[in-house]
Parts: C-alpha cells; sequence; structure tokens
C-alpha cells in the first residue's frame, strides 16, 4: 500500500491517491466528508476553517461504494479558490494591475519555525507564495481522506478499529489515571471542544487556549492514538523499515508541526528499572497468552503483540504567531517582524484526527504485508487462517 497526495493551500484542489488497497471495501463519499468535517472540529482553530469547505468527490477506484482493486485518488476541492484564481493560476498572469494586488505582495519575512525561510533558498524563490502554499497543514486533508478509506479497510478486513485524542495542550495534560478512551467514544470526542476524554483537563485547556488568545500567542500539545483489535505479527524485526513502530513513527513525524513521537510508555520507560519497564506474560482465564500490562504500547520487536496500540505525538506551537517573532527581510536583508496574516491559535485537536489517519494507512500497509490478498475476503480468509495456527494469541 503507498500513498501520495499533492494540491496548494490556496490551489483549486488538494489529491490524494491510494494505490494497493484490495477490492470490496466499502466507502462512501458521505464517509470521507464526515471525517473531513471530523478535522475541522477544535476550539482555537482560526477563521478560514468557518469559510471554507471540503468538497469531496472520488475521482477514481470505488464503483457504486467498493473499491475496485485499483489506485484511489480523492479530490478534496477548496471552496476558497474563486479568491485565489490569480494567485495562484497555473498559467502565466498577463494582466498587470492584477500582479500588484495584496494578495499577489511577495511574502519576504519568513516565519521562524516555518518551512519559509529554508524553503525559499533550496528552491530558489524570492518569495515565501511557494513554500508555505505546499507547507501548509490544508495538506493534511488529503491524507484523512486516504486514511479514512484505510480505516474502513482494516475495520471490514481485520476488525481494527482506531480512535484518536488530545492528551495535552501546552502546559496543560490529562492526569495519568484519567479513563482511556475507547473505539466507540469517538461521539463524545468529537463533542468535546478539544477532543479531549477528560472533562476537568478539557475545561482548562479551553480556558489556557483562551488565555494565549488574548497573549496573540499560539500552543502545541500532544495527541495519542489507539489501535483496537490488531492482530499479533504484524511488522516485523527481521528489517528496520519493516519494523511497525518505526513506520509509525516516520508517518507521524511526517505530519507538518510534529517534533516528538512516543510509542507506548515511550520516554518515561527510560527513566525504569527493567523490572519496571516491561509487559509480562500471562494467561488470561480463556488461557490466552496476554501481557500483564502495557508499557510497551502494543509493539515489542517491531511486531505488534496483540494488545492495544499507543502512540503520541508532541506537535509545536503553529509557527504563525499573531504577536510576530524577529525575522529578517529577505528583500532588504532589514530586520523586520515575521508575516502574519491570520493564525490558528492552536491546531492539537485536528492534528488528533490527522495522526489517527497515518496510523491508519500505516497499519493497513503493514497488516496487508502480513497477510496478501486482492480483495476484502481474501484478506480475511489469509488473516483467519494465520489466527487459527496460533490459537493461543
Ligand atoms: C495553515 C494556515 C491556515 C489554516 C490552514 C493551515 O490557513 P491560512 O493561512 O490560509 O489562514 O487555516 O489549514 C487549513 C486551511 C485546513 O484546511 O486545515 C498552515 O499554514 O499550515
Amino acid at each position: 500500500l503507498r500513498w501520495l497526495t499533492s494540491g496548494e493551500s490556496h490551489g483549486p484542489a488538494l489529491v490524494g491517491i491510494l494505490d494497493g488497497l484490495p477490492a470490496g471495501v466499502q466507502v462512501r463519499t458521505a464517509d470521507v466528508q464526515e471525517a473531513l468535517a471530523r478535522r475541522r472540529l477544535g476550539y482555537g482553530r482560526g477563521a478560514r476553517m468557518k469559510f471554507e469547505q471540503d468538497e469531496v468527490r472520488l475521482l477514481a477506484g470505488v464503483r457504486h461504494g467498493l473499491t475496485q482493486g485499483g489506485p484511489l485518488a480523492i479530490e478534496v476541492a477548496n471552496t476558497e479558490w474563486p479568491k485565489w484564481v490569480e494567485v495562484m493560476s497555473a498559467d502565466p498572469v498577463e494582466d498587470p494591475a492584477v500582479l500588484t494586488r495584496a494578495r499577489n505582495a511577495p511574502l519576504t519575512r519568513p516565519r521562524p519555525g516555518h518551512a519559509d525561510l529554508v524553503g525559499m533558498r533550496k528552491y530558489g524563490f524570492d518569495d515565501a507564495r511557494p513554500v508555505l502554499e505546499r507547507a501548509s497543514a490544508r495538506e493534511t486533508a488529503t491524507r484523512v481522506a486516504l486514511g479514512t478509506v484505510a480505516a474502513r479497510f482494516l475495520e471490514q478486513a481485520a476488525g481494527v478499529r482506531l480512535v484518536s485524542h488530545v492528551v495535552g495542550i501546552g502546559p496543560v495534560q490529562v492526569p495519568d489515571d484519567a479513563p482511556v478512551p475507547t473505539p466507540d467514544d469517538v461521539a463524545a470526542l468529537d463533542a468535546d471542544p478539544v477532543r479531549c476524554f477528560h472533562g476537568p483537563t478539557s475545561a482548562a485547556m479551553v480556558a489556557e487556549i483562551d488565555a494565549c488568545h488574548k497573549d496573540g500567542d499560539t500552543l502545541g500539545g500532544v495527541v495519542e492514538v489507539l489501535v483496537h483489535g490488531l492482530p499479533s505479527g504484524v511488522g516485523t524485526y527481521v528489517q528496520a523499515d519493516g519494523r511497525l513502530d518505526a513506520r509509525l513513527a516516520a508517518a507521524l513525524m511526517g505530519i507538518q508541526a510534529i517534533k516528538g513521537v512516543e510509542v507506548g510508555d515511550g520516554f518515561r520507560t527510560a527513566t525504569r528499572r527493567g523490572s519496571q519497564a516491561h509487559d509480562e506474560i500471562e494467561r488470561d482465564a480463556d488461557g490466552r497468552i496476554v501481557r500483564r500490562t502495557n508499557r510497551a504500547g502494543g509493539v515489542e520487536g517491531g511486531m505488534s503483540n496483540g494488545e492495544v496500540v499507543r502512540v503520541r505525538a508532541a506537535m509545536k506551537p503553529i509557527s504563525t504567531v499573531p504577536r510576530a517573532l524577529d525575522t529578517v527581510d529577505t528583500s532588504t536583508g532589514e530586520a523586520a517582524k515575521a508575516q502574519h496574516q491570520r493564525s490558528d491559535v492552536c491546531a492539537v485537536p485536528p492534528a488528533a484526527v490527522v495522526a489517527e489517519a497515518m496510523v491508519a494507512l500505516v497499519v493497513a500497509q503493514t497488516l496487508l504485508e502480513k497477510t496478501g490478498g486482492d480483495s476484502v475476503d481474501e484478506v480475511r480468509r489469509n488473516l483467519d487462517a494465520y489466527l487459527a495456527s496460533v490459537p493461543e494469541l
């Protein structure tokens, strides 16, 4: 399974391609639309989330509600496009009056923390516009679209279900002993303003976002994704690039603004002694072999071990800081304040939805390497045969 995305933040549309998905996955336009709506939720997002819509079209690979085995192409159109027709025109714009309008003015005050400065240098632009258009997290709409199809495949072929939530915004953290959501709690999480499962922490997060907004500043945070029902043995220890945890880390780090990834207890495990760090093995009442705890986050030796897979991603604060940071104007070489038009205060809640999509893609890819199969039925048959061969798992 492989995927690619294309498109600019203010272009006519984003396009995602998903290649290698078996035939027979039930998916409709409305499923993708619903997932994209979930990505637009979250207290602290900017004005653009209110006036722009995601218009979804399943362009290829799906017929009568079922995937066909060929590459899937999904278009997510930007409804803001009419305002950007000239600025983002594919063909040269010849009317000079158009080129002097505010939106077209070159952006030469790069934002610290953003791709602006290095991107301008690397690609030889004297304007940050082309850099920020592609570096923008708007692109994550496509990943959520593709991840939705991967998640539907996982559920239909293997009964695997995912859930994502927010465990930290700035200094406000969910307490260690707070209840952890399951895939049955998605509606409750969607209803929470910051996608947090712990009511008192959610309220404190909203207050932190309000305070930060008042100060003209931005906030990051930590999101967690949980994968339920993944059978043991997905991923491998035999080669580094086949490790499930390595792939999850790469996919999560590939999301804009993510600066850290943790599998299971991650960095906390490094502070413990071995006797307190690992998950002891025992038989449950049904005679199945299980782990007493899940500090490893469901992955041992680069393979799923049958426990809930648990990964976290740390997001830095948005680099478009309203109280603008110091920079250098690349057109004059003089000290300046970084460019700023408008900004989200906090985009951590949608980052949880994006992280969930990336985890779904990686888990689907790695599961398919274990099972093979050109149709959902064949994947299921192959998986059942494998599981029957190791009944105590
Ligand atoms: C983004 C900046 C904002 C966000 C955008 C991502 O856009 P603008 O600078 O045009 O106000 O709204 O996110 C989306 C449009 C989206 O759909 O998520 C950025 O710089 O990453």
